[in-house]
């Protein structure tokens, strides 16, 4: 073994190549939410996704400290029961994997090979990032501001701290939290227990679990996860553009009953009504719309009130299911103008895909 081995550059999979086994290992540790728990405004825990790059580390609330240095006027440091002091406010977020889609690219960048179901929405208590930054009194010269987990690993040769950088405004503005409950619990250890950060908005790889330290430099972060990882490219040489906000996704909750190994959905002739949810990190949305011929005629969804801003939103569509075979889709759009594209650009980390969902359903004849 030498670590010349893992290839500095992510690979993509040979035309026709199916799931490889690494992709099936990634599979099996980080799974996503059951399509049919959409059904809840906020995930029950154990139902909202779960992306971890290295292994869940060990950690104990008793003895864990938060540091906040570097370009700061006063360094700070806090256990679990000083940080409660510091306030507490509890924020309803709507959280994807910026790979979700990405196993159905083509050809397919060989990854956590998510379908569509790496996200999930949590109520998240802790205390407002723009509080600790501004109780340790953020410097002139601070640029960015880097989370650093307690998680530990190698990636494509590079061994590392799960680290991530944003910068000074984004990080006063997007309304994050370091969070210590998920659902008014303690976190779960696959969540970041005892401590996360949560960027509202942000793909997830912004919202740093197990966060021990946040530091403030006078530079931009080029750590591997801004600057190597979570790029949108073509081809491997380029720079690429940094991936930030989540694009608008709605996803319909599989109406009826599945067949087991295709999840093909059977459905009794009759009126049906077709829930789901829709999400965007860059606005509200303001518009769902629901095909039940493939895309060949759109049809709006009626909206459920609008919640806050940071998460998802539930719509409905009355269907007519008339016997036959029926391709449902959906799409989503949002005040900012996005519409999510029935099929979303390449790109080679496979971030960002949120190409339309198809649902074939077979109605059957009532008896
Ligand atoms: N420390 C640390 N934070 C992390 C990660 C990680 O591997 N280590 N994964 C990130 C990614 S890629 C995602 S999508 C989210 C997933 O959060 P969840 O597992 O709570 O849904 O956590 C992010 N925060
Ligand atoms: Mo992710």
């Amino acid at each position: 073994m030498s670590i010349e081995q893992f290839s500095a550059k992510g690979r993509l999979a040979d035309t026709g190549e199916g799931i490889t086994g690494d992709e099936l290992q990634l599979a099996a540790r980080n799974h996503g939410i059951p399509l049919e728990a959409l059904r809840y405004e906020v995930t029950p825990p154990g139902l909202h996704y779960v992306l971890v790059h290295y292994d869940i580390p060990a950690a104990n609330a008793a003895t864990w400290r938060l540091t906040v240095d570097g370009c700061v006027e006063q360094p700070l440091s806090f256990g679990l029961t000083e940080l409660r002091a510091m306030g507490r406010e509890t924020v309803r977020v709507t959280l994807e994997c910026a790979g979700n889609g990405r196993a159905s690219l083509q050809p397919r960048p060989i990854s956590q090979p998510w379908v569509m179901e790496a996200v999930g929405t949590a109520e998240w208590t802790g205390v407002p990032l723009a509080d600790l930054l501004r109780a340790a009194g953020i410097r002139k010269d601070a640029i960015d501001v880097v989370f650093t987990g307690a998680d530990h690993g190698f990636e494509r040769g590079v061994e590392q701290d799960y680290q991530r950088g944003l910068s000074v405004s984004e990080a006063l503005d997007a309304g994050a939290v370091v969070a210590w409950e998920m659902n008014g619990a303690p976190l779960p250890p696959q969540h970041g227990y005892p401590l996360r950060l949560v960027m509202p908005g942000w793909y997830g790889m912004a919202s740093v679990k197990w966060l021990r330290s946040i530091e403030l430099i006078d530079h931009e972060f080029t750590g591997f996860q801004n600057a190597v990882a979570y790029r949108f490219r073509q081809k491997s040489d380029e720079i690429g553009v940094a991936v930030t906000r989540i694009e608008p996704r709605a996803l319909l909750i599989p109406p009826g009953y599945p067949d087991f190994m295709s999840r093909h959905r059977f459905v009794p002739a009759g009126s049906v009504t077709l829930q789901g949810r829709a999400w965007s990190g860059w606005a509200p949305i303001d518009r769902v719309e629901v095909s039940v011929d493939a895309g060949v005629r759109w049809h709006d969804a009626k909206l459920d009130a609008a919640g806050n801003d940071l998460s998802w939103r539930g719509f409905s569509y009355d269907w007519d299911a008339r016997p036959g075979e029926h391709v449902l889709t959906v799409r989503a759009h949002d005040e900012s103008g996005r519409l999510q594209p029935i099929e979303a650009p390449w790109n080679r980390g496979g971030f960002a895909n949120n190409s339309a969902q198809r649902i074939t359903v077979f109605v059957t004849n009532p008896a």
